[in-house]
């Protein structure tokens, strides 16, 4: 009985999966023993599931809180409607609440025509809503303008990976592999914090005599877990890989064989690197030649070996061919589409893999496919019941769509992100979001970004419903609903279908999450990320299905049908391009977007805390981990602030080109005393986005967050008005990565 998947199995507890990040960790949900208050009086508490393999029971400290947000002091349990006459939110009925959603649509389409209504997702959907969400711009609102904040995470590397391997998925591999390969190189990811329960493959590493690198501006948690931590400066991984590539060129351990045989484009790669000499790059990134031919040595000694980025590498205006130069030094090497070696993404938000493949992106249809292809676009429209001509083309990346509200874009439905607090230049678009003529937004909580809104409805969360979402390596993962939503909240799938109904569209939107799976099935049969194979019966009997998972094959003579396995090593036999082969793809470092200079002499990177989640909409609303990472933080090296005159904890404010962010100093060796540090998680006077550059990335259109420059003062000298005084680097080059490792380790998040 499909249904019974779906219901929590009374008493005994209910098998899901984190609301949070990219890992999907497994657990239980079950009832409260007497007593205890966890779960913020909602019954419910999270349990280890020790089964699941990608955490193996173990859970960081936002997911053994997660049932918190569910409480209904925590959350948004009634619509809510901006009166005229008061010019507040206030409550309203459903029926209000829709009806105002689909006037303004209708209004808007009317008066400016269908690219006039945007849409804004969310990686932390699930596939069933990215994939309806999606469906709904292009059919019902028969618009181009829609894009996700996936758009901010991990598009750099999705972009590469699909240049050099003809598909992007984040890991080709299983997590666990990382415990047997013999070299990891991890590049601007801090999972320690980031993914917790990630750090076990890593730690199961180095206990079987395995290599670790780390490669990150800031001697991070994950950093000190390295057996070689190089330091570059923000915004330069791509000289660093060029010049590792270099190293290994030079010293002879190039894989001619694999290259000859599995790639093409060596030539043009080549020569780029050979242009990348160790003392220049060197000068470049600060990392030392001794440590360079170190990390070179290292890499290409091992026999299996494997690069993993994060968002270090890849939130840059160039973050695209900086993963271009990590593959191809993977490839050089001959690691990809061999066993327990290659190139790997780890991709950040609960849905992050899966929201990328459905739709909701501004050129994607369902499957991975494209929109700009006709054959894609006949198959899709077919699934619809549509005319492909009717389907818009490609609109414009997250960023461009949010600078162009109140343009041409005069009407937005966002679900699933908070841009307000987590997209670059925020002031610009918290301007934009007040320019428009109508903002819906659908959220479980009342985010800074529904506080604009004008209207906001309020949604079931993870545990409360039935999806799936596909985690970092690609396992496509069942969350089922382990409790009943507050009355007066509804589904983000029932949200659609209501709209649609009111916008005309006559086929009728599918709400129930499995009926809506079984269409993406469909859409998704014979594109890349084929999921026609997957059923809800298949993941939660399997621990996950790996996609592809193309239906199973008929034996003609047997007549017997047997399943597709899932696929959980890519590339093994070929890799997605037309030959077969993968594609070296030649790249040459470039400046970031905006470099320090006499009056913004640092540069300031941004990121994560442990105890936080992304615009912290959930997380701050969470007890423990407020206590935990009760506000934001400038990190600074001692010699910096010293210079600056700052004492830890004084407060110090952050200046860009465009806003000032103030926070209290925190002072530690564990960051280049070139750069600065500030976690995202917060709005208000602290908000590090009021601070980074929108400069973007020319293929994956990705922001840069990793990087830009600023002046550090003092707030207080700064608020009498005092002529700034900025700071300068004692001397650049030299400062190198010294001031990193080595030192005092940053305080606990
Ligand atoms: N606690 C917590 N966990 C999370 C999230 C969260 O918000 N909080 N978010 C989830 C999501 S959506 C994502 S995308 C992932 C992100 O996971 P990570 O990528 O691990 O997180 P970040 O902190 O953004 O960046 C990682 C590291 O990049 C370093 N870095 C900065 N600039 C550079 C650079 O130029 N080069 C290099 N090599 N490194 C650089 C930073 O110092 C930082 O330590 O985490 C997921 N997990
Ligand atoms: N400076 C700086 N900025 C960054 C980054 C950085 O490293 N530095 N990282 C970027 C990255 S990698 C990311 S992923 C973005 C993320 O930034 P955001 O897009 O702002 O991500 P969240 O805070 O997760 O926002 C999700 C929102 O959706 C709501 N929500 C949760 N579940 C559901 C649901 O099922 N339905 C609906 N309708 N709503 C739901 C949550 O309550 C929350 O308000 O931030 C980016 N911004
Ligand atoms: S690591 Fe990620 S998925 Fe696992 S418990 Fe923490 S937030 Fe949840
Ligand atoms: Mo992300």
């Amino acid at each position: 009985m499909r249904s019974d998947l779906a219901a929590a199995p009374a008493g005994t507890g209910t098998d899901t999966h984190c609301p949070y990040c990219a890992l999907q960790c497994g657990m239980t949900l079950r009832r409260s023993t007497s007593g205890s208050t966890s779960g913020g009086g909602t019954g419910l508490e999270v349990a280890e599931r020790p089964g699941f393999p990608v955490n193996r029971g173990a859970l960081c400290v936002k997911g053994r809180t997660a049932t918190e947000v569910l409480a209904p002091h925590a959350r948004l349990t009634r619509p809510l409607v901006r009166r005229p006459s008061s010019g507040e939110l206030e409550p309203a009925e459903w029926d209000e609440a829709l009806d105002l959603v689909a006037a303004a649509l209708t209004r808007t389409r009317a008066e400016h025509g269908p690219d006039a209504a945007g849409v804004f997702g969310g990686g932390g959907l699930t596939n069933e809503k990215a994939y309806a969400l999606g469906k709904f711009a292009r059919v019902v609102l028969g618009t181009s303008q829609i894009d996700y904040n996936g758009r901010f995470c991990m598009s750099s590397a999705a972009t590469a990976g699909t240049r050099a391997f003809g598909v992007d998925r984040g890991l080709p591999f299983p997590l666990a592999d990382v415990a047997r390969t013999d070299c990891v190189v991890l590049v601007g990811s801090n999972l320690a914090e980031t993914m917790p329960p990630a750090l076990r493959h890593f730690t199961e590493l180095r206990e079987r005599g395995g290599t670790l690198i780390v490669v990150d501006p800031r001697r991070t948690r994950t950093a000190e877990q390295a057996d070689l931590h190089l330091a570059p400066r923000p915004g330069t991984d791509l000289a660093l890989a060029l010049g590792l590539l270099h190293l290994i060129i030079a010293e002879g351990r190039i894989d001619s064989e694999y290259v000859e045989s599995r790639t093409t484009g060596w030539a043009g790669a080549r020569s780029a690197a050979m242009a990348h000499w160790p003392e220049l790059v060197e000068r470049v990134t600060g990392v030392s030649v001794p440590e360079l031919r170190r990390a070179a040595r290292l890499f290409g000694d091992a026999e299996h070996a494997m690069v993993l980025t994060a968002r270090g590498p890849e939130q840059q205006s160039k973050g695209t061919d900086t993963v271009g130069s990590w593959i191809n030094l993977c490839l050089a090497t001959g690691r990809p589409g061999r066993p327990l070696s290659g190139y790997g993404c780890l991709t950040g938000q609960g849905n992050g893999q899966g929201g990328r493949e459905h739709g909701q992106k501004a050129d994607q249809l369902p499957g991975y496919r494209r929109l700009d292809d006709p054959a894609a676009r006949e198959h899709v429209a077919q699934v619809w019941g549509v005319d492909a001509a009717s389907l818009p083309g490609p609109g414009r990346s997250a960023y461009e769509l949010l600078d162009a509200l109140g343009g041409d874009v005069r009407t937005l439905f966002v679900a699933g992100s908070n841009p307000v607090v987590s997209a670059p230049h925020a002031s610009h678009v918290e301007q934009r979001l007040r320019a428009l003529d109508f903002l819906a937004v659908c959220d479980v909580v009342l985010s800074e970004t529904a506080r604009l809104a004008d209207v906001v409805l309020p949604v079931t969360q993870w545990a409360e419903e039935t999806g799936t979402t596909t985690n970092l390596e690609g396992r496509v993962l069942l969350r089922r609903k382990a409790a009943d939503p507050p009355a007066g909240v509804r589904t983000d799938l029932e949200v659609l279908e209501e709209l649609a109904a009111r916008l005309g569209w006559e086929k009728g939107f599918p709400a129930a999450p499995e009926e809506v799976f079984d269409e993406l099935r469909r859409a998704s049969a014979g594109g890349p990320a084929d999921y026609s194979g997957i059923s809800y019966e298949r993941i939660a009997a399997e621990d996950g299905v790996f996609w592809p998972c193309p239906e199973g094959s008929r034996d003609e003579g047997t007549g017997v049908t047997s399943p597709h396995p899932g696929t959980p090593r890519l590339f093994l036999d070929g890799f997605a391009t037309p030959d077969g082969r993968a594609r070296f793809v030649p790249v040459m470092h470039r400046p970031a977007g905006e470099e320090p200079d006499e009056g913004y002499p640092l540069r300031l990177t941004t990121g994560r805390v442990l105890s936080q989640y992304q615009s912290g909409a959930q997380t701050r609303r969470v007890g423990v981990l407020n206590e935990a990472a009760p506000g934001p933080f400038v990190e600074l090296h001692p010699r910096l602030a010293g210079r600056l005159g700052a004492k830890d904890g004084d407060s110090l404010a952050v200046v860009s080109r465009r806003g000032r962010a103030v926070a209290p100093a925190r002072i530690t060796r564990g960051i280049r005393p070139d750069t600065v540090f500030m976690p995202f998680h917060w709005d208000g006077e602290g908000r590090a986005n009021s601070l980074t550059n929108p400069a973007l990335d020319p293929d994956s259109r990705m922001p840069e967050f990793k990087v830009c420059a600023v002046r550090v003062e003092l707030a207080e000298a700064a608020k009498d008005e005092q002529p700034s005084t900025p700071v300068e680097l004692a001397s650049p080059g030299a400062s190198g990565p010294s001031g990193a490792p080595g030192g005092a380790p940053p305080p606990a998040a």
